[in-house]
């Protein structure tokens, strides 16, 4: 019995377990944490996702979004309008993640996109079904304008 136990432990803890850091959740084969004290700009965003060896979230599959954006939603529901997601479009114009240079499948939230031209970096409008807004990826000014909440995703390898 004790050892029926034991085994059981160690699948669950494999499964579940040491796989992603303190502070994130894992879902599918990603590890995921909301940070949303202190906000930051973008590049400050990547930044301090890339400092943990991943990257903004990418949305490869409407399950992934779907899954982030409930996940948001419960935990903080109206609190954050916004968050960084890790789409850009400096390369052409097109919108592709950042980390593999693949095709964001768009959906825009109402007004958006406004397409100005200094509009490169993608935000998660989480209180308008997790749908997309472009946005100025750095502070327009010397306050805080651009500062939001942000979503870090680490492969699980
Ligand atoms: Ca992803
Ligand atoms: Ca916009």
């Amino acid at each position: 019995m004790l050892q029926l136990v034991l085994s059981l432990i160690f699948i669950s803890s494999a499964v579940y377990g040491q796989s992603c850091p303190n502070g994130y959740i894992r879902h599918d084969k990603s590890c995921y944490a909301v940070v949303t004290n202190p906000t930051a700009t973008w590049p400050h965003a990547q930044a301090y996702c890339d400092g943990a060896n991943g990257h903004l979230v990418t949305f490869e599959t409407e399950a992934e979004r779907s899954y982030v954006h409930n996940y948001i939603q419960n935990r903080f529901g109206p609190t954050n309008k916004y968050y960084w997601i890790g789409g850009v479009n400096y390369i052409d114009g097109s919108w592709v993640w950042m980390n593999n240079l693949t095709a964001v499948n768009l959906n825009w939230a109402t007004g958006e996109p406004t397409r100005n031209s200094n509009e490169h970096c993608l935000l998660m409008v989480a209180t308008e079904f997790g749908k997309y807004a472009d946005n100025t990826c750095e502070d327009v000014s010397s306050q805080d304008t651009n500062h939001h909440p942000y979503v870090c995703e680490k492969e699980v390898s």
